[in-house]
């Protein structure tokens, strides 16, 4: 009778006890993905919850895979959240809902990704040298930092860093760490991050925007960021657009605008609007944004376990030797420092929740029923910290994803989920992957970083639609002269 009743058509998820007005909004505290947890503990890995005046069903564990891969096209759409309306002026295909353009769009941005990156190996070597000669800039710097202060904070220079190689792809140019006006576009990260984040308070109490409060402030400075941000992608794709020649394609701007120009064409919507600046704006957006999320966390976890960044050193000496720099091809010989990679990943879970997603039909899930734009939140965190795919999942430890002949093992890495599934996941995973590959395997046969001993480092962050590390200082020293990453 009870295995009837829960699966009866109209049972809805459980979940905790609501407030009036705000629902569970109080409760979800600083760390939404661990109360999910909690809650799934208690409710089952589908639960739901109520925020502000939302309805929303969390998915945690198996579920997550039955809904985005085996039900993706009912759970492929985006909530109308206020906030998603500002991102590229409610234009971005990231935060924007499935529609039959949406799919065609996203197709091209796909194939142009790789296009610029992991098509084959003249892209890889291509993208390879706009990582590289990032890289030396930024060691530069680290090392003239270390020699002006002894202990710095590298964040700003991260997300400087990694924008530049994006842009690099993107535009053909670079910016001086020094450069006042691209700080200014890409050095807000955190106020994105908080008000996209799953869980954002004005997508769920949008009446907080019509009078003077503390979300408000936030809120109409994201709405700033998001004006100047749009800005500059637009002055980028103008600039493009009054140069191309389209015999010769530059850039991944160059190559958006063929393409998107060709179909607008083709299909014969001229009045369509121009979807050129939001999809490079996305792309720009998202790989700086995440790649410098995920730099931070490496360069925290090298400071915070030495003896693994020894390891490390060790296994990159042995494979290159101090006459050239490690490059893609020496990643199969590196097990070490993709089981490095794939551990800050299933640790940090830095991306905890996916962007928010919804229902677009009346669909059900382990039995229980969801109405046409139920919101959903996807907790990938859940998955990383699963006590029955992780042993100990609480401790950073690399060793786990190798198998005792040392080589990685393909069942674990895949995994750790990240990237997300189905018909939302991430376009930019192989990129990437490569470029913290690239990253990890240089920083480690180029330098040794470590903690300034007077702050010992922490693990602890900021919520949001990515988790940004508390700042650190480090120092940087390196292992020998620059003449391998000059040549
Ligand atoms: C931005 C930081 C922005 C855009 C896009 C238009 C696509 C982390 C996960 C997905 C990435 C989501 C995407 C972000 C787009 C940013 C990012 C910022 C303005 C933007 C799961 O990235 O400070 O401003 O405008």
């Amino acid at each position: 009778l009870w295995r009837w009743l829960r699966h009866s058509s109209d049972s809805l998820p459980p979940g905790p006890f609501a407030w009036p007005v705000i629902g569970n909004a109080a409760q979800i505290g600083s760390s939404p993905h661990l109360y999910f947890v909690r809650m799934a503990k208690k409710y089952g890995n589908v639960f739901q919850i109520k925020l502000g005046s939302r309805t929303v069903v969390v998915l945690n564990g198996d579920s997550i895979r039955q809904a985005l891969v085996k039900q993706g096209p009912d759970f492929a759409g985006r909530p109308d959240f206020t906030s998603f309306q500002y991102v590229s002026n409610g234009d971005s295909l990231a935060f924007g809902t499935v529609s039959d353009w949406w799919k065609v769009h996203r197709k091209v941005a796909q194939s142009t990704v790789r296009m610029f990156s992991t098509r084959n190996p003249h892209t890889k070597k291509a993208y390879e040298h706009h990582v590289l000669c990032e890289l030396r800039e930024l060691l530069r710097l680290f090392v003239g930092k270390t020699e002006q202060h002894r202990y710095f904070q590298p964040m700003t220079y991260l997300v400087v860093s990694t924008a530049n190689i994006m842009s690099a792809v993107c535009f053909g140019k670079r910016y001086s760490y020094e450069d006042e006006e691209f700080q200014q576009v890409v050095g807000r990260n955190d106020q994105f991050t908080k008000t996209v984040g799953a869980g954002s308070i004005v997508d769920v109490m949008p009446w907080l925007q019509y009078f003077p409060n503390p979300i408000k402030t936030i809120f109409d400075n994201f709405k700033r960021l998001n004006l100047e941000f749009g800005a500059f992608i637009r002055d980028k794709v103008m600039e493009h657009r009054k140069t191309i020649e389209s015999s010769t394609i530059r850039d991944m701007t160059d190559a958006f605008i063929v393409a998107l120009d060709q179909i607008r064409d083709r299909t014969g919507l001229s009045y369509q609007k121009d979807f050129v600046i939001p999809t490079v704006g996305d792309i720009f957006g998202a790989s700086q944004d995440t790649l410098s999320t995920a730099l931070q966390w490496i360069i925290l976890l090298l400071v915070k376990y030495p003896d693994m960044q020894v390891r490390l050193q060790q296994e990159v000496d042995r494979v290159v030797d101090r006459s050239r720099v490690p490059s893609i091809e020496d990643q199969p010989q590196l097990p070490y420092v993709m089981a490095f990679i794939y551990e800050v990943m299933r640790f940090t879970s830095f991306v905890p929740l996916t962007i928010p997603h919804s229902t677009t039909t009346d669909t059900s899930i382990m039995g229980y029923t969801l109405p046409k734009n139920t919101v959903i939140f996807i907790n990938q965190w859940s998955i990383n910290h699963d006590p029955a795919i992780w042993s100990q999942p609480d401790t950073f430890d690399p060793k786990r994803f190798l198998d005792h002949r040392g080589a990685l093992n393909k069942d674990l890495t895949s995994s750790v989920l990240i990237f997300s599934l189905g018909k939302r996941r991430c376009i930019g995973e192989d990129l990437s992957k490569l470029q913290l590959f690239l990253f990890t395997a240089i920083i480690a046969h180029q330098c040794n970083i470590t903690a300034d001993p007077a702050r010992a480092p922490k693990l602890d962050y900021n919520y949001g639609l990515t988790l940004k590390p508390h700042p650190f200082s480090i120092g940087v020293t390196l292992r020998d002269d620059m003449t391998q990453l000059d040549a």
